[in-house]
């Protein structure tokens, strides 16, 4: 019972919300550095400009200064007993542009050294090629991953990766939470199709744009999937979904189909990682709505290139009832979801729900009997630093511990197979859908704030010791 020996307990964050230094040796403009930053109590979305202008707020372009601070940060998430530490490499570091020939030096340079220092402390790298932060240069002149041009680039730019860090880098994910685009309807103009960094425009049929630009992003994992077996058949490859499981509102058998249609539309993006091809349904829908992407080839690629782990993010639930507006298609849109109950929420809406967790353990391991790994799962609160320089954050190991348990449960009882649990984010960093410094993650304080207020400097909460107790008894003592 419990969990396995080698258990990778750990915390994760993204470069492009931690580093910092995005214009320093090298590194190109990449989507994240065009995203203004965003309010949660004035309800100020993020805005994407065209390039980088002169007198807006681009949280990401200090980050944390990760860049600079890394070896104190990484010493500290040691001192709590980590096994892994998982982030991303920023593509622009690599290749600035996105569709340079050859890669930046200094860049492969920084993450070799960043690397070797988790090595030290034997923290194993668990890593992303792309988390939100394709290189504008790609959005502006192709339109991202609208362009099968594209899916070069990110080929060519996977192979540089595992090339150069071969025996440093056992775990790899292609597309951080490749799903989110999912839910375009609300996107409206100017706005991104997220992963896929394809900017819309007023007119643009945004529902085609998405299946179409998601396509080639998956040929384009598939592609790095197959190349990364080649290169260190000794790393493991795995898909990024951002998991968060839809529940009917009610035992109205509407409401259920409804809720299993939202499943289906939300996550047809496994089955293509995992089987290697598209579910049914989902083929049945490009049908009925005549999209016509899947070119001859592309389903040899896919089934090529089958991932080997399914990595995923859990912050919450969703709950969703039908309405009858997509008559017997049920398609979904995100305007379907309704309120659940039964939950309590963040100071940002996220509904708490750490049944949930387990809940999705199980849907995941009834489908595709992977290996798993929990690489996002974490609490988004208002911190108060006390006098003292301490903080209180009792709410947030409350949230870790429910939803440690619920994983140990689904270890224990339902026979999932799970390799480590990396929980975001073991210090505090701009938030990516608010670009807010105030909604903190971490078990690190990190004195800055929106108001571009603070010194930077780091230290413990609370719940640093919490989760040290945590890694050192391999998540019996919660
Ligand atoms: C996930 C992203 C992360 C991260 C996290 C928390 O969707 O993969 O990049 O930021 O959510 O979200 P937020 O920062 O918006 O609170």
């Amino acid at each position: 019972m419990g969990f396995r020996k080698d258990f990778l307990w750990g915390g994760a964050i993204a470069a492009h919300q931690a580093e910092g230094a995005w214009d320093v040796d090298g590194k190109g403009i990449s989507i994240a550095d065009v995203m203004t930053a965003g309010d949660n109590v004035t309800k100020t979305p993020r805005r994407i400009t065209r390039g980088v202008l002169e007198g807006e707020d681009y949280p990401n372009h200090l980050g944390i200064d990760f860049y600079h601070h890394y070896k104190e940060d990484i010493a500290l998430f040691a001192e709590m007993g980590f096994k892994a530490f998982r982030t991303s490499i920023a593509w622009t570091r690599i290749y600035p542009n996105g569709d340079d020939e050859t890669p930046n030096e200094a860049g492969l340079k920084f993450y070799d050294d960043m690397f070797d220092e988790c090595r030290k402390y034997g923290i194993e790298p668990v890593i992303t090629l792309s988390h939100f932060e394709m290189p504008y240069h790609l959005a502006d002149k192709y339109n991202g991953f609208m362009d099968r041009r594209c899916i070069d680039f990110f080929v060519r730019y996977a192979k540089t990766c595992f090339e150069r860090y071969k025996g440093k880098v056992k775990y790899w994910m292609t597309f951080n939470e490749i799903n989110n685009q999912a839910e375009f309807v609300k996107m409206g103009a100017h706005h991104l199709v997220q992963e896929g960094a394809v900017l819309v425009k007023e007119g643009d049929d945004i529902e085609k744009m998405m299946y179409t630009s998601a396509h080639h992003e998956l040929l384009a994992s598939a592609l790095a999937v197959k190349a990364c077996h080649e290169i260190d058949p000794a790393a493991k490859i795995g898909c990024m979904i951002g998991m968060n499981g839809v529940y009917p509102a009610t035992s109205n058998p509407e409401d259920v189909l409804n809720a299993q249609k939202a499943m289906q539309q939300k996550y047809y993006y496994v089955e293509v990682h995992v089987r290697g091809h598209y579910a049914s349904g989902m083929l049945k829908k490009f049908e009925r709505k005549g999209y016509d992407f899947i070119l001859p080839g592309d389903n040899e690629i896919l089934a090529e290139g089958k991932v080997d782990y399914i990595g995923f993010s859990y912050y919450m639930s969703f709950a969703t009832k039908y309405t009858g507006r997509f008559g017997d298609t049920f398609d979904f849109s995100e305007e379907d979801y309704v309120r659940n109950t039964y939950l309590k929420a963040s100071d940002w809406g996220w509904q708490i729900d750490p049944v949930g967790l387990r809940w999705c353990l199980n849907w995941f391991n009834d489908r595709f009997e992977l290996p798993m790994m929990i690489v996002e799962n974490g609490f988004g609160a208002y911190d108060k630093r006390l006098e003292d320089g301490t903080v209180d954050d009792q709410y947030r190991i409350d949230y870790l511990k429910a939803h440690i348990k619920a994983m140990r449960d689904a270890v224990n009882y339902d026979g999932v197979d799970l390799l480590g649990y990396t929980m975001w984010a073991p210090i505090d960093i701009v938030s990516a859908s608010t670009g807010e410094y105030d909604k903190r993650y971490g078990f690190i304080y990190v004195d800055y704030n929106n108001a571009h207020e603070g010194d930077m400097s780091r230290s413990r909460k609370k719940s640093f010791y919490w989760y040290k107790k945590v890694c050192e008894t391999n998540g019996e003592e919660l």
